[in-house]
């Protein structure tokens, strides 16, 4: 059997959060184990549709995520979230929701440059010109982890690789 934990993903817009999660979440099904990707599309388009991106509206979003993800854990189900989450202290009161050991902070780091660069949704531009306000990394804070169980460098390692990392981390601590 397996034991049910949530995986935050934390990090900037267009770090690879989802993409990860989503890949990690695959190889979880594959192993015929319960696993859910709690995102932007079914938590902020759903449950929290009609808050923005303000900080206490941030700080909401991440409340009620947290919330959420201690529910399936409660179900059984290994829970994946990928959203900026950008203050520390929000992403700790989500890890004191759940039992010890059962909360896996992975750190999606990418630089700014890299994610600007990417820029998939073209936001990084909306944001540089003024478009989109309060944009994290440009004109809101994004405060780094200081001490992310996992920390997946994603302009310098693999999808294939950072999910292998990923799934290590649960096989060694006896969650898979
Ligand atoms: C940051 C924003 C903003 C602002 C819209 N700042 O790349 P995306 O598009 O798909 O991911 C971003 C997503 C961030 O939502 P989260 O719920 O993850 O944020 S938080 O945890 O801070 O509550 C981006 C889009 O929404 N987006 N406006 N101003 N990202």
């Amino acid at each position: 059997g397996h034991k049910s934990c949530v995986l935050w993903f934390t990090g900037l817009s267009g770090a690879g959060k989802s993409t990860l999660a989503n890949a990690v979440e695959h190889e979880l099904h594959q192993r015929g184990l319960a696993s859910y990707v709690l995102d932007g599309d079914n938590i902020r388009h759903g449950l929290n549709r009609g808050l923005g991106f303000g900080a206490e509206d941030r700080r909401e979003n991440i409340r009620r995520i947290g919330e959420v993800a201690k529910l399936f854990v409660d179900a059984g189900v290994i829970t994946l979230t990928a959203f900026i989450s950008p203050y520390r202290e929000d992403r700790e009161l989500a890890r004191r929701l759940v039992e010890a050991g059962e909360f896996i902070e992975v750190y999606v780091k990418c630089s700014l440059d890299e994610c600007e660069r990417r820029d998939v949704k073209g936001l990084y531009q909306k944001a540089r010109s003024g478009e989109i306000g309060q944009f994290t990394g440009i004109s809101a804070p994004y405060e780094e982890p200081v001490q992310a169980e996992l920390v997946i460098e994603s302009d310098k390692q693999t999808i294939e690789e950072a999910v292998q990392i990923v799934l290590t981390h649960l096989e060694k601590h006896n969650i898979l």
